[in-house]
């Protein structure tokens, strides 16, 4: 990172507060109490104790914020989701609360495809409201930067639609959008007796087209025994790395194909689900550096059993990033912090771990830990203003929302109602 002298005028300074700095290099919060960040043309340029501000500089700033004691994170970055879909599968789940299982309602038609046949339908206005309205929800809760993945589209033009969502999404709001292009995601009816055709209508067709069209900056996979092999999955890991993609895998979630070892292969950035991991795929991981996305939400949500090797990942030194999943599936989840506390809670993560997780690591799962997951000098300034005692409050809560302010690129975007308001006039606190 770049120096910490302060510049003699700033744009921004963000005082009497606490910082959660996450910073590189080290394994715990980063904590800096009683300190200050100072913020210009849209980066932090400055981090120390507060009592180390230079003479006049707060006179010389046009915007000075107290911040009360509270506590300052990095952003938060959701680095896996599906937020862009329509619709919603509940029936499906009242079905499998009566005893289907996620695998069969697919077998079936369902699951993945029901999604599919919802994107297809809906007009891009549309799917781009749905879209809206899970966004703000993860805003809220301090997601400055997020992954969206396409993949229920799955013909040329659908996924296209998608896509252009996800974009739109992402000049529309105070958020940095990654695009990520799953078109492997399920296999679509109208190549049911030839998956493989499906394989080379993406390698031939639609990876060319998203890459002519600069709509993706990462590719990913479904590998797994209801989606597609690892031969096939190799085949597009292959054709998308040759076009310049980033690459990343849905592997080991529901049977151990060894997806992880073959992202590790093509140097992915990371490789997420990770239930059904054995030890050489946690090798491939370690010795490639490829980030582990946990994904507690649909652990939780599919009613498993099987947890994700977290002690060998921990063990083998492989970085671990905690996000949403955000799907009408598997993930009906727009809540971070509620996956922090299932990552602690199911998986066994520490309350530290949940929030590298789910700000540097995740950074890590998105090529984005130069920019972004860390306050630092030189990094965007991102950060997220919490009423909280302490970091590990982020990760016990369940429910309730302690996220009080939300600062994109040194601009204050979202502000909660003030938790002292009543809303009764005759009621004070
Ligand atoms: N794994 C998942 O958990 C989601 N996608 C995937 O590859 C589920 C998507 C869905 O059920 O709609
Ligand atoms: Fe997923």
């Amino acid at each position: 990172m770049t120096d910490n002298r302060i510049p003699d005028s700033l744009d921004s300074l963000w005082t009497t507060c606490h910082l959660a700095t996450l910073r590189a290099g080290e394994d715990g919060y980063g904590v800096l109490n009683n300190g200050a960040l100072a913020v210009k043309d849209k980066k932090i340029v400055w981090i120390g104790p507060e009592s180390n501000l230079p003479e006049g500089i707060r006179r010389r700033t046009p915007t000075v914020h107290n911040l009360g004691g509270a506590w300052v994170t990095p952003g938060l970055i959701d680095c896996h989701t599906h937020l862009v879909y329509a619709g919603n599968r509940t029936g499906e789940f009242e079905r499998r609360l009566n005893g289907a299982t996620y695998e069969e309602i697919t077998r079936h038609g369902g699951g993945i495809m029901s999604t599919v046949n919802a994107v297809r339908a809906a007009d891009e206005e549309d799917l781009y409201m749905q879209s809206v309205l899970r966004l703000k929800a993860m805003q809220a809760e301090g997601v400055t930067t997020l992954e969206i993945k396409s993949g229920y589209g799955l013909d040329p033009e659908s996924e296209m639609k998608m896509l252009r969502v996800i974009h739109r999404l992402g000049r529309d709001f105070p958020v940095n959008v990654m695009p990520t292009f799953l078109g492997a995601h399920a296999l679509p009816p109208e190549y049911r007796d030839d998956p493989d055709g499906y394989i080379d209508l993406i390698v031939d067709k639609m990876l060319p087209a998203v890459a002519s069209g600069g709509l993706a900056v990462a590719v990913d996979a479904f590998c797994e025994r209801i989606a597609f092999s690892p031969a096939q999955t190799e085949r597009v890991l292959r054709a998308a790395v040759s076009l310049g993609f980033k690459v990343k895998l849905h592997a080991e979630q529901l049977s151990d194909l060894k997806g992880a070892a073959l992202a590790a292969q093509y140097g992915a950035l990371s490789a997420d689900h990770l239930e059904y991991l054995d030890k050489d795929g946690i090798a491939a991981m370690a010795r490639n550096h490829v980030t582990a996305v946990l994904l507690p939400g649909a652990f939780y949500f599919l009613q498993e059993t099987k947890k994700p090797p977290v002690n060998h990942l921990r063990a083998a030194g492989v970085r671990m990033a905690v996000s949403t999943d955000c799907n009408p599936g598997s993930s009906p989840c727009t809540s971070p912090l509620l996956m922090m506390n299932m990552a602690c809670m199911l998986f066994g993560l520490t309350p530290v771990e949940a929030l590298r997780g789910i700000t540097i690591h995740a950074a890590h799962a998105l090529g984005m830990e130069d920019k972004a997951g860390s306050l630092e000098p030189g990094k965007r300034a991102d950060f997220a203003i919490w009423d909280i005692s302490e970091p590990a409050e982020l990760s016990y809560g369940m429910g309730g929302n302690p996220c009080r302010l939300v600062v994109k690129d040194g601009e204050i975007v979202i502000r909660r109602e003030d938790p002292y308001t009543t809303g009764r006039d005759d009621v004070v606190l």
